[in-house]
C-alpha cells in the first residue's frame, strides 16, 4: 500500500512498491553482506543528543555556505548515477528542486542527462531573492584511464558554471552487489550515460556489454537469460575495469588540481591518515563517504568514522561533509554536531524521484529541512554556528548500568 508520505522512511517505501526491480535493487543494494549499508544507519541511532532549553527559538535560520558559497541549508544532494532509473526527468528534475531549495547539488559523471543539460535545467529556475542562498552545483568526478577525456570534461562543467569538482576515490573497482549480478542489471536502451556521448557513439547498456565481451573474452550472449546463467559479474563492474583507472594515487589529485581552479573536494574518506594526504595534495573538501556501503562492506559508518577525519584536519582550512545514512532532521544535527559543514543525501533523493520526479525531491528535501528546523529549535539553536559538540554524546547506557 502506497502512503502519503510525511518522512523519507515513506518515500523509501513507496519506491519499493513501485519500481521495476532492476533499478530498485541497483539504487537500494549495498556490496556483498550489505553491513556497511546499515550499520550508516544504525550508527547515528548510537549517539544521544544533549538540547539546551530556554534559548530563544522562534526564528530557526539554517543558512550556511559551502566553500564561500551562501546556501539556504547544510543539507546536499549526493552523486547518484543514472538517475533516468527512477523518472524520466531524471538529474533535470533534481537539479531543478535542487535550484528551487538554493541547496548543493552533485552531479554524478554518470549521469543519464549530460552535465551541461542539468545545469541548464537548474538554471531555469528563477532565483527568489527574499530568502538567502543560490543554488549550488558541483560536478563528481571519476578519473578515467583516458586522461585526455578526463580533462576534457573538467573543462566542460567549468564551462558551464560547476564550481567544485568531487573526486570519487574509492571506486577503483566497483564493489559487488549480489542484486545487480542476479538481475543482470541493464540501463533501458533508451537511455546512456550521457555525459561520454559523441557524435559517433553513445554509453549505452548494450555497448558496455560489448566492451565487456571484449575485454574478458568471455562469449557472452546478451540475452538476458543466458548471460544469467553464466555472468559472474554485474556489466557495471565490468565497465569500471574498462574505464576506470585502478592505479589512481594522490598525485593524480595533484595533477587534477593543477589543470584546473575548481576547488578540489575528495569523496571518500573514511581515515585520518588519508584526511591528512588530502590536505596535503590541496583539497579544499573532505567528503567523508562509504559510497552508499556499495564499496568495501565492512568498513566504518560515516557517522563513526566523521571524529577522526575533523581531527586529523583541524586548523587546516578544509572543510568536512559526511553522507551515508542521513534520514531524519536529527541525523543531520548530531553529524552537524560532530563537526560537518553539510550533510549529502543520495538514495532519498531517489526515491523523491521515483514518487513524483521533480515535486518529488523537492518533497524529499522539504520533509529533511523541516525535521532539521524543528530538531535544531527543540535543541535550542536558532542557527547553524549555534550546532556545537555539546549537542551530541555517544552511548545510552545510563552509568549505574556499567
Ligand atoms: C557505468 C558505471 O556510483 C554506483 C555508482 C557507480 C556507477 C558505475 C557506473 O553504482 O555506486
Amino acid at each position: 500500500q502506497r502512503l502519503v508520505p510525511i518522512s523519507l522512511a515513506d518515500l523509501e517505501h513507496n519506491a519499493h512498491i513501485t519500481m521495476d526491480l532492476n533499478a530498485l535493487d541497483y539504487y537500494r543494494s549495498g556490496a556483498n553482506d550489505m553491513q556497511t549499508l546499515r550499520d550508516n544507519q544504525e550508527a547515528f541511532t548510537r549517539l544521544r543528543l544533549r538540547p539546551r532549553i530556554l534559548r530563544d527559538v522562534s526564528k530557526v535560520d539554517t543558512q550556511t555556505t559551502l566553500l564561500g558559497h551562501p546556501v539556504a541549508s547544510p543539507i546536499c544532494i549526493s552523486p547518484t548515477a543514472m538517475q533516468r532509473l527512477a523518472n524520466d526527468e531524471g538529474e533535470k528534475a533534481t537539479a531543478r528542486a535542487a535550484a528551487k531549495a538554493k541547496k548543493c547539488m552533485i552531479l554524478s559523471s554518470w549521469s543519464t542527462t549530460s552535465a551541461e543539460d542539468t545545469i541548464a535545467a537548474g538554471k531555469e529556475i528563477p532565483v527568489q531573492h527574499d530568502t538567502p542562498g543560490l543554488p549550488l552545483f558541483w560536478f563528481q568526478l571519476y578519473v578515467y584511464k583516458d586522461r585526455a577525456m578526463t580533462e576534457s570534461l573538467i573543462r566542460r562543467v567549468e564551462k558551464v558554471g560547476y564550481k567544485a569538482l568531487v573526486i570519487t576515490v574509492d571506486t577503483p573497482f566497483l564493489g559487488r552487489r549480489l542484486a545487480d549480478v542476479r538481475n543482470v542489471f541493464t540501463l533501458p536502451s533508451h537511455m546512456s550515460m550521457a555525459n561520454f556521448e559523441t557524435k559517433e557513439s553513445k554509453v549505452t547498456m548494450a555497448n558496455i556489454l560489448k566492451q565487456e565481451e571484449d575485454i574478458s573474452n568471455i562469449n557472452i550472449n546478451e540475452k538476458a537469460a543466458e548471460v544469467k546463467v553464466v555472468r559472474q559479474e554485474s556489466s557495471l563492474a565490468a565497465y569500471v575495469v574498462s574505464q576506470i583507472d585502478p592505479s589512481l594515487n594522490w598525485k593524480d589529485i595533484e595533477w587534477i588540481q593543477s589543470i584546473t581552479k575548481l576547488p578540489i573536494i575528495v569523496k571518500g574518506v573514511l581515515t585520518a591518515e588519508d584526511a591528512e594526504l588530502a590536505v596535503k595534495s590541496g583539497a579544499k573538501g573532505i567528503l567523508v563517504s562509504n559510497h552508499g556501503g556499495r564499496q568495501l562492506d565492512g568498513v566504518l559508518a560515516t557517522i563513526d568514522a566523521l571524529p577522526e577525519v575533523l581531527d586529523a584536519v583541524k586548523g587546516k582550512g578544509v572543510e568536512v561533509y559526511l553522507d551515508g545514512g542521513v534520514r531524519k532532521g536529527t541525523d543531520v544535527l548530531k553529524a552537524l554536531a560532530l563537526g560537518a559543514r553539510a550533510v549529502f543525501l543520495g538514495r532519498p533523493i531517489l526515491w523523491g524521484l521515483a514518487h513524483d520526479g521533480e515535486a518529488g525531491v523537492s518533497l524529499a528535501l522539504d520533509l529533511l529541512q523541516k525535521e532539521f528546523e524543528l530538531a535544531m529549535a527543540l535543541a535550542g539553536c536558532c542557527k547553524i554556528a549555534d550546532i556545537n559538540r555539546a549537542h551530541v554524546q555517544h552511548g545510552t547506557t545510563p552509568t549505574s548500568r556499567l
